[in-house]
């Protein structure tokens, strides 16, 4: 499937979310995500106004936003009806089935009703995914697993990521895709034995800057051509490499555009040469 382009590939899946993010992708050209990790909601809003013409997704953390209201949200939805962008609340979920539905639909920000992807670590095993799919699935929503992180010395590699493959095999319904660093089609088969289009994955990857190797703290980064032509993936997921540090006064939009419009290039080149098209 990672030849095929995004909007062919909708046709392999039946989750509405799985749909509404290929098709966005194919309509806007973009293969970017922009994860906005801003404490403060003006800053929040305003940096999803800048990028929202240039991603096909935008990647929050919502529980980090200190002046929180439900408004928020409204404000949210809005720009997403605007800029026409896909949400997925990053939200790694990894208890116990009736916690993360509880997580899930409840509490000061009720994911469920406004975010259309969300993820989940796979260490509590199944049950994490059909939990969470007895609160998603109605609404219509997609899940990620994680299979791999982006930072150094993580534990989900090996037969971890294969089982994590596994199960989401099993739940095909409401798993739409992995975070993870590369595509995951050579797990439990190889890729020649599976026929086009039986199983599709959406594959987004987080550690990408073109500027920055790491930071202090274990993140590694790797480059758009990498993540999408070289591993197969199929979406970028950036934050400091758009928006650096800046936030309030020392945030500059103008600045925050142009790499939103750079990385919207790049990762939009690695895929058209992936497919073999020249554009
Ligand atoms: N993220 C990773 N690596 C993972 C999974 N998730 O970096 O394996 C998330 C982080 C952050 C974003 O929680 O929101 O992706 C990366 O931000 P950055 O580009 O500023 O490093």
């Amino acid at each position: 499937s990672h030849r095929k382009s995004y909007g062919q590939r909708a046709a392999d899946h039946s989750n509405p979310a799985a749909q509404l993010l290929l098709h966005t992708i194919e309509r806007k050209k973009s293969n970017l995500a922009v994860s906005v990790d801003l404490t403060k909601t003006s800053d929040f809003l305003k940096v999803i106004d800048v990028v929202g013409p240039y991603v096909c997704l935008i990647k929050t953390h919502i529980d980090i936003l200190e002046d929180f209201t439900p408004d928020v949200i409204e404000r949210l939805k809005l720009l997403s009806a605007k800029h026409d962008f896909v949400v997925f609340e990053d939200r790694k979920f990894a208890d116990i089935g009736n916690t993360v539905a509880l997580q899930y639909s409840s509490g000061v920000h009720k994911i469920a009703s406004w975010s259309h992807i969300t993820n989940a670590h796979p260490v509590p095993g199944p049950s994490v995914i059909t939990g969470l799919a007895s609160v998603g699935l109605p609404l219509g929503r997609g899940l990620l697993l994680l299979a791999q992180m982006s930072t150094e010395g993580s534990l989900a590699t090996g037969s971890y990521t294969d089982d994590a493959v596994r199960m989401a095999r099993a739940h095909r319904e409401f798993v739409i895709g992995f975070i993870a660093q590369r595509r995951m089609d050579h797990v439990g088969t190889s890729p020649s034995s599976l026929p086009d289009g039986v199983e599709d994955f959406i594959i987004l990857t987080p550690g990408v800057s073109l500027e920055m190797s790491g930071d202090s703290m274990g993140q590694q980064y790797r480059t758009p051509e990498k993540v999408i032509l070289e591993n197969g993936c199929d979406v970028i997921i950036v934050g400091r490499g758009i928006y650096g540090k800046g936030t309030g006064d020392a945030l500059d939009v103008g600045c925050v555009a142009l790499q939103a419009e750079k990385y919207r290039t790049e990762g939009w080149n690695a895929y058209l040469k992936r497919i073999g098209s020249t554009g």
